[in-house]
């Protein structure tokens, strides 16, 4: 498939109104998320600061993630990062026609609102394009090739993968990404921060997140972090965390 048609795709998958830059990276007046190409010509997803429309219905992701958490947590906790994010780069005079993950690489220069805000929209844009309807299996290429070879098997990485979000304690999030070399990792962090903060113990370009505060399982799951973890999989879209891996 080529590079064009997948990145026409993809952008059919984040939403109608999602604006795609152009291949130059011109200005637009205000940065929405979309798709650019790199050097490579490479797609990168560029993350915004207005929330997306989720690329599927509320109930899509039954019996995994039941129709009324994903309402709540779509609505309420994501839509507020967003509008505390705006606030507080308004405040703090951030320029919001650059990217969202240019300002999270130098985030400790600003507001614990930022820096709490700025990671909570991001992570949640990435949490809802890395699900879909039913899951995508992931398809021989080259991230299930450097999943085995870093990890041993794909089942070993679910499985280190699923410690790393259960043993996170309290709110956080387990990720895999890719480090400066591009080599897989799987960790984890602290509240809304993520892998590319500068100020993070783990460093890196975010490929694949889970969500484990309590607001992404508690009305379904209560205490069973682990139930959800272990569904959780099932609607993974593994053909977006690809496609995110080939543009890092
Ligand atoms: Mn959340």
């Amino acid at each position: 498939m080529s590079s064009s048609l997948n990145r026409r795709r993809f952008i059919a998958g984040l939403s109608k109104t999602a604006a795609a830059l152009t291949l130059s990276g011109t200005a637009v007046s205000s940065l929405a998320s979309g798709v650019i190409q790199n050097k490579s010509g490479n797609q990168l997803l560029i993350t915004g600061f207005d929330q997306t429309p989720l690329p599927y219905a509320y109930s899509d992701l039954e019996p995994v993630i039941d129709t009324m958490t994903m309402d709540i947590h779509y609505n309420r906790h994501a839509a507020a990062y967003a509008t505390n994010l705006r606030d507080a780069a308004k405040a703090e005079g951030v320029n919001m026609k650059e990217s969202l993950e240019k300002l999270l690489s130098a985030v400790s220069k600003y507001s614990t609102k930022l820096r709490n805000n700025g990671g909570g929209h991001y992570n949640h844009e990435l949490f809802w394009h890395s699900m879909c309807k039913g899951g995508a299996l992931l398809q021989d290429g080259m991230l299930k090739k450097e999943l085995i070879k870093q990890f041993g098997s794909f089942e070993s990485f679910q499985t280190q993968f699923s410690d790393a979000a259960k043993n996170r304690f309290g709110s956080g999030w387990a990720w895999l990404y890719a480090d400066k070399d591009k080599q897989l990792r799987i960790g984890s962090t602290p509240n809304q921060d993520n892998p590319l903060m500068e100020l993070s113990d783990i460093k890196g370009t975010p490929l694949l997140g889970l969500d484990v505060w309590e607001h992404a399982y508690y009305l379904k799951y209560q205490n069973k972090r682990a139930d959800y973890i272990a569904g959780w999989w099932k609607v993974v879209n593994w053909k977006s965390v690809e496609e995110r891996y080939v543009g890092v």
